[in-house]
């Protein structure tokens, strides 16, 4: 009789013809399967042990040192039409892609065993929910992808039910910059990867699937599918509001998911359901409802400690894998930011020598389930998801983006979205403080042309619609070099302000750019913030957010005649407001 698994049979055999592995093994995802892999690889070297007393059944793998990071100009959408990839991703067309990418896996697995992973991305039982599965000859991506999906026998068994799954190839190959590609074909939903065995560019579950291909198959479904935190805010009344948020890479988003009340926020809670990608989908009632479709953090481990992030801290000492950082004489885990302990060995597995740069490789990562995290909340599992009350856009800007603004509506908000931008830091490119537009942080993730992703958007706002609330933050402001508002755990006073915005007790100032808070609108209290400084916070520079939208004009006009007409018009809307006549201003309330 034929079975809903016969086309997955069929795309294994033909994928063990190409490569040729010597051995086959399908993942069932049970603990005695990760601990054979662990014991594998700790044969071959692939992992070392950290100190069992203080990190029981944590380890450390060091990946090839030119392979330590994603690979955007590798990174290829090969969809049939050029058009609809769009300026934003690198295009290849799907045949000469396939031809290309194909040669290299040719024998590829000879000598190794070639893993099946079948893996659900989202709670098991959750219609938001979509799986794939992972061909790969990495034990090490097996591993990772264990706790980063719901992996295994489950996931098998709900792909035997929808008949329906993502395919991605994925081969170390030999491990050759040459050779490297990250190709998504959305049109056949499969993702085809080799050359890498780093992070983003072989578990394939989360930036490749979760992103490019979801932010494809969300398009058609009527779904979005983001780069997005989702925390929720309890306050001291028992009420929970959830929030996602968007921040490019490197701007502390897994320190905002797993943020801790300060001192003056006795009774609130910050719950977390995820640090990193957000599913939303219009639920019923009209509002967004969102699940995070991992069951892991892929965490940059440089910069966490017990004062930026004391609950991935405490997640990290035990049933972890540490990618690429540094070990202390003792064998325990190290890196730049950690007050404790100092490096021995760097992430080369080097004597450390201060000469041969940063200890632990500033991309350097942990992987733990989430489970593990003292804050994740009992929702994260819940199939429905949950309903989204705002979304928060952020960038990385040391001059004129105030503290917190909300955007006056979804069509506003969705500009806000686009414009977005962030200056670069040294440990991404060299080149510091560059602007680079970055639209909803998901500028190396959407997998079709951004003017089609900012009309998507835009069909959102529909009569029967009850949509979040939109805002942009920046933790980055700077005068006199140094960081103005200290961020981390006082970030909480500004979810403050914006779920009172969500639930209309606080005030706000109307302004072109948006609505703002006055300082009686934010709780200030016990903050070491003078009037200056405040100003800088608080305060619209007319001429400079002139100057902004211009910026902004260009960079829609980059995506040619498929930009959005509504977006241009909204955009010359602000800029008209911007250059009238400043009105006194309008408090806004509600
Ligand atoms: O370099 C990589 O492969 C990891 S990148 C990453 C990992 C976890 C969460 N976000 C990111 C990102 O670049 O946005
Ligand atoms: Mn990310």
């Amino acid at each position: 009789m034929a079975s809903k698994l016969d086309a997955l049979n069929r795309w294994v055999d033909e994928i063990a013809r190409l490569t040729q592995p010597d051995r086959i093994h399908w993942c069932d995802g049970s603990e005695a399967e990760y601990q054979a892999l662990v014991e594998l690889m700790l044969d071959t070297g692939d992992l070392t042990e950290l100190n069992p007393a203080t990190h029981p059944n944590c380890y450390l793998h060091r990946s090839n040192p030119s392979d330590v990071a994603r690979v955007e100009h590798l990174t290829f959408v090969c969809s049939a039409n050029a058009e609809d990839a769009g300026p934003n991703n690198h295009w290849m067309a799907p045949e000469e892609a396939h031809r290309k990418i194909d040669a290299l896996f040719a024998g590829c697995m000879k000598g190794r065993t070639l893993y099946v992973i079948p893996y659900c991305m989202g709670p098991i039982d959750s219609p938001l929910a979509r799986c794939g599965v992972e061909i790969t000859d990495s034990p090490y991506v097996v591993a990772n992808m264990r706790i980063m999906t719901r992996m295994g026998e489950a996931a098998l068994a709900r792909i035997e039910r929808e008949g329906s799954f993502v395919k991605g190839l994925h081969s170390i190959g030999d491990l050759d910059p040459a050779k490297r590609f990250i190709m998504h074909f959305p049109e056949e939903l499969t993702i085809k990867s080799i050359g890498s065995g780093y992070g983003g560019n072989a578990l394939l579950g989360k930036k490749c699937h979760a992103l490019r291909i979801a932010s494809w198959q969300a398009r058609q479904e009527g779904w979005l599918a983001e780069h997005m935190l989702i925390l929720g805010l309890e306050s001291p009344q028992g009420e929970t509001h959830y929030v996602a948020a968007a921040f490019p890479s490197a701007c502390g988003k897994t320190n905002l998911a797993m943020l801790i009340p300060p001192a003056a926020y006795p009774g609130w809670k910050v719950w977390t359901i995820g640090d990193d990608i957000c599913w939303m989908q219009p639920g019923p009632d009209g509002r967004l409802w969102a699940i995070n479709p991992e069951a892991g953090f892929f965490g940059v481990a440089p910069g966490t400690s017990r004062n930026t992030n004391p609950n991935a801290l405490a997640m990290l000492d035990r049933d972890a894998i540490f990618t690429n950082v540094a070990e202390t004489a003792d064998q325990q885990p190290w890196w730049e930011g950690l007050p404790d302990g100092k490096p021995a060995r760097d992430w080369q597995g080097r004597d450390y020598d201060p000469a041969n740069g940063p200890a632990a490789h500033p991309n350097s990562r942990f992987t733990v389930s989430a489970r593990q995290c003292a804050s994740w909340s009992p929702r994260a599992e819940d199939p429905q998801g949950v309903p989204i009350s705002a979304i928060i856009f952020g960038g990385r800007r040391e001059s004129l983006v105030p503290l917190v603004f909300e955007a006056r509506d979804w069509k506003h908000g969705v500009l806000v979205g686009a414009a977005m931008g962030s200056e670069t830091t040294a440990a991404a490119t060299g080149a510091v403080g560059v602007l680079r537009r970055d639209s909803m942080a998901m500028k190396p993730f959407c997998g079709y042309n951004f003017a089609d992703y900012f009309a998507h958007w835009l069909s959102f706002d529909r009569p029967s619609a009850k949509l979040p609330k939109v805002f942009h933050v920046n933790w980055f402001r700077k005068a006199d070099g140094k960081f103005v508002w200290p961020g981390f755990g006082d970030n909480m006073r500004v979810l403050e302000w914006i779920v009172g915005r969500c639930n209309g007790s606080v005030g706000a100032v109307e302004t072109p750019i948006g609505n703002l808070p006055r300082r009686e609108d934010l709780n200030l209290a016990g903050l070491p913030l003078g009037d200056a400084q405040l100003d800088l916070l608080l305060g619209v520079d007319r001429e400079g957010w002139v100057r902004e939208y211009a910026g902004i004009a260009e960079y829609l006009d980059s995506f040619g005649a498929r930009t959005p007409v509504e977006l241009k018009e909204e955009h010359a809307r602000v800029r008209d407001e911007l250059a009238a006549p400043a009105a006194a201003p309008r408090a806004a309330v509600g």
